[in-house]
């Protein structure tokens, strides 16, 4: 059985299988579709890839046993509804599976053997460079888990930027050079277009119809769905827009959704791309030197080093890593997540991007939307599921530790030494969002104040007992201890003002 995440035709459950004998399962599930309502972009994506996919299985003389969504009124609810239909027409006397990414998926396949009475092989995803055991052997004992170390052990494992046995250049790490803010008339590429074909088109009608109450804008519908496509898109980028990819891996500009980022994750998580042909693909542009170090070294750590981290907190973490809350926080998402129409610019225009494109950069992940989130107290499980719906490479592995550990400080500093909260001055600095804002970035408090401004002072004051004792945290909270009776009061009149009316805010 291949998953819709699962659709690399080197996968550890198709490596050795065999036209003549196996069948090939693929199944788009109502439980999988429904469980979060996600994007209709996301869906469409996963459909549209699994059914090509499933094509190019076919064409190579595979029996592929495909359930549609839209086959009859009857949609098959879940995988091991689909697994168990499948093994009877067949009379299948053994299951190969590859792991499945995310805990819930993984403790169903572990129960298809004593469920289905055959035996059942669940493979290591090695599409991971890291294995479980891998990322074990490198936290144990560890006190505090922190990304930078776990790369350097990846760098050398893989050998990427490697030179006489160090780092090329002379550095792990040019995150230092990676931090320009944007400049006026920074030219974008334009990006590849990619047809609809009929099987998208069939898929895009599908999703229409059936999901049409789910977040999100469906068309333009413009993104690889098939391996050809995806190899294409990673060529174009590692020529077009990796070179510039690092100096301006912070900066966001309106209007321009994807600036010269990868736009790679949702085909690297399904596994149209593999990560070591991402990294390799930048390697070799640096040394034809066709790209400046920043950017490879920026881009490659991304992949084996965060990307790679990630996975390695959830597993570690898991079952109860999405349950944590450590600075307690409660406030429901503000309706406007859901429609952009907020008068504060730069959630505007990451939401609004996020609406019609399903994607939003790193930054506005993080800096934007999270560090609104984490300001304003949003529940941690309200926010996860957020962004699990609406970013078309959200998947429970990569999205929960990015939320909970990385935005939102829910695990009390697991791997980030602290939290990731900054008021407006930052988003000013990165972006050209605060000159057509309502609000006033330099305006420190009152009704035209940047909200972001007196919200991290906030922020700071409620949660003092947690947050205090981090050496990180010292700086600020002794600006805050010499701030006057006054200025707190100011603070504290303006958040209760802001969160009464978060909704219009
Ligand atoms: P680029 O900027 O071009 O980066 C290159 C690649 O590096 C990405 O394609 C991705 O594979 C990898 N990468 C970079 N940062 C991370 C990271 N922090 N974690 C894992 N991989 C990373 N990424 C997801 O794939 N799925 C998610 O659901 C997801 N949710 C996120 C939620 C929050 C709150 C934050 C802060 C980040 C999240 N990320 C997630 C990480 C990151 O923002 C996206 O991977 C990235 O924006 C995807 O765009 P890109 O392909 O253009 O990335
Ligand atoms: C995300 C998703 C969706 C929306 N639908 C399906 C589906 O119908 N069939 C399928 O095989 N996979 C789907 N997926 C991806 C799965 O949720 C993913 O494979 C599991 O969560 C394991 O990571
Ligand atoms: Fe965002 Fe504040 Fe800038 Fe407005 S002024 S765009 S709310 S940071």
């Amino acid at each position: 059985m291949v998953l819709g995440d699962q659709l690399s035709r080197d996968l550890s459950a198709l490596r050795d299988a065999d036209p003549e004998h196996d069948v090939i399962v693929m199944a788009e599930v109502w439980d999988e579709a429904t469980y979060v309502q996600h994007h209709k972009k996301k869906m469409a994506f996963i459909f549209a890839a699994m059914r090509h996919f499933a094509a190019g299985l076919e064409a190579e003389g595979f029996t592929v046993d495909y359930r549609q969504l839209d086959a009859d009124d009857d949609a098959i609810a879940s995988f091991t509804d689909a697994l168990r239909a499948a093994v009877e027409r067949h009379g299948a006397d053994r299951i190969v599976v590859t792991e499945a990414a995310e805990w819930r998926v993984l403790a169903m396949q572990q129960g298809w053997a004593d469920l289905f009475g055959i035996q059942v092989d669940v493979r290591l995803d090695d599409r991971f460079i890291a294995s479980h055991a891998d990322f074990a052997r490198w936290a144990d004992g560890r006190k505090a888990l922190r990304m930078e170390y776990f790369y350097r052990e990846m760098r050398k494992a893989t050998g990427y930027l490697i030179e006489d046995g160090g780092p090329a250049g002379g550095q792990w790490n040019f995150d230092a050079d990676n931090r320009a803010p944007p400049k006026d008339g920074l030219d974008f590429p334009e990006r590849p277009d990619w047809t609809v074909d009929e099987t998208t088109r069939e898929v895009l009608d599908l999703v229409g119809e059936r999901f049409g109450d789910h977040f999100g804008d469906l068309e333009p519908f413009a993104y690889p769905v098939t391996r050809r496509q995806a190899l294409h898109y990673l060529n174009w980028f590692v020529e077009h827009a990796l070179p510039d990819f690092g100096t301006f891996q912070d900066a966001m500009v309106t209007g321009a959704a994807l600036m010269f980022h990868s736009h790679l994750s949702a085909l690297i998580n399904v596994g149209l791309l593999d990560p070591r042909e991402c990294c390799e693909r930048a390697q070799k542009a640096w040394r034809d030197g066709a790209v400046p170090i920043n950017a490879a070294e920026g881009f490659i750590r991304q992949i084996i080093g965060w990307r790679e981290f990630i996975r390695g907190v959830y597993w570690r973490n898991m079952p109860d890593y999405g349950d944590s809350n450590a600075l307690g926080a409660t406030r429901d998402l503000p309706d406007w997540f859901w429609s952009g129409e907020t008068h504060m610019n730069c959630l505007r225009q990451a939401i609004t991007e996020t609406k019609e494109n399903a994607y939003a950069h790193h930054i506005q992940r993080l800096m934007v939307i999270g560090n609104f989130s984490l300001l304003a107290g949003l529940d941690p499980k309200q926010v996860q599921e957020w962004f699990l719906i609406v970013y078309h490479d959200a998947y429970e592995w990569v999205e929960m530790p990015n939320v909970v550990g990385m935005a939102l400080y829910a695990d009390d500093g697991l791997f980030a030494s602290k939290p990731y909260a900054s008021s407006g001055a930052y988003i000013d600095k990165m972006s050209d969002y605060c000159g057509s804002c309502r609000y006033r970035v330099k305006v420190k408090n009152g009704p035209k104040a940047c909200p972001f401004n007196y919200l991290y002072w906030n922020f700071l004051i409620e949660n003092r007992e947690t947050l205090a004792g981090n050496r990180r945290m010292g700086m600020m909270y002794g600006t805050l201890d010499r701030m006057s009776g006054d200025k707190v009061e100011a603070v504290r009149d303006d958040a209760a003002r802001f969160f009464k009316g978060i909704d219009e805010a």
